[in-house]
């Protein structure tokens, strides 16, 4: 198949991400099942105008402060996160000094080696290329983000309530963990995760999804524009202002302005 797009194709973005998950899927990273989920989150993302709306730029904000005032934060990460957002979410995880793990709902060893090592080659990248705004030495940088933890390789605990390979986790990585940024989440473990009594970030481009509903906090968002508007809060973090969080309410909010968006497309 070939991947070329020109510049002035309207959906350009969107194209050149679905070859980035053909590619990756050859190499054997992702779930057979990745496509379809992938193309759910984009029938949504469709309908929110392929854009991030404003309930969306404020759950990543308090998504960021709840990240950065956790004790022991994590970012868990399956397959489609790791492709999508790989380079993004290692940055955050070296701004919020939190393990990053790969964590997949079909978890094959092949699987887990291949992500580790995708997010190894992402991390020498991003190591090498300080945020725009840092402010502080090249050198730090580097080794904020050398210092990061990947985990999942070595999993030995088992996520309470869930059945099969899918409960695997690391337990010094989310079995530790007081709150976790689970892009992508399944709703069965989405679930597990609230029983554990660990406060829930998920991205979801669905708004009524089990997952959303459930969690402590969604964003409604696609999970690359996601990432990188967390990195940019996490970096501001200091002019950030903690609100308090309804999440039905938020969740009421972008189905609102799906509703509205679609009624001004028709008239
Ligand atoms: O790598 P694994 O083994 O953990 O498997 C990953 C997938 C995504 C295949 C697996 O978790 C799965 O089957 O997911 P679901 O249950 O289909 O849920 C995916 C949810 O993510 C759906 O509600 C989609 O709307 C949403 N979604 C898909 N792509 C994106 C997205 N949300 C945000 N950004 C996206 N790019």
């Amino acid at each position: 198949m070939s991947n070329f797009i020109p510049n002035s194709h309207p959906r350009k973005e969107s194209l050149d991400r679905r070859y980035q998950l053909e590619r990756a899927s050859e190499k054997g990273l992702l779930a057979g099942t990745a496509m379809i989920a992938h193309g759910r989150g984009e029938a949504f993302d469709y309908l929110l105008g392929e854009q991030t709306i404003p309930i969306a730029e404020e759950a990543t904000i308090q998504a960021a402060i709840m990240l950065k005032s956790a004790t022991r934060p994590i970012i868990s990460v399956n397959g489609n996160t790791v492709i999508l957002a790989g380079e993004e979410l290692i940055a955050c995880a070296a701004l919020l000094s939190c393990p990053i793990e790969v964590n997949i709902y079909y978890r094959s060893n092949e699987r887990v080696s291949g992500l580790i090592g995708y997010l190894e080659v992402c991390r020498k990248f991003v190591s090498e290329h300080p945020p725009s705004n840092w402010q502080r030495s090249p050198e730090e940088w580097m080794n904020l983000v050398n210092d990061v933890l990947i985990l999942g390789a070595y999993a030995d605990g088992l996520i309470p309530g869930l059945e099969g390979p899918r409960a695997t986790c690391d337990v010094n990585g989310i079995l530790a963990a007081d709150v976790i940024l689970v892009p992508l989440e399944d709703g069965d473990r989405c679930q597990a995760l609230i029983n554990m009594g660990l406060k829930v970030i998920v991205v979801d481009l669905n708004p009524i999804s089990r997952s959303s509903l459930m969690s402590t906090i969604a964003i409604v968002d696609d999970v690359t524009r996601f990432s990188r508007n967390l990195k940019k809060n996490l970096l501001n973090f200091q002019r950030l202002k903690r609100k308090k969080w309804e999440n039905k309410k938020a969740l009421q909010n972008a189905l609102d302005n799906i509703n509205n968006r679609l009624q001004n497309l028709i008239e």
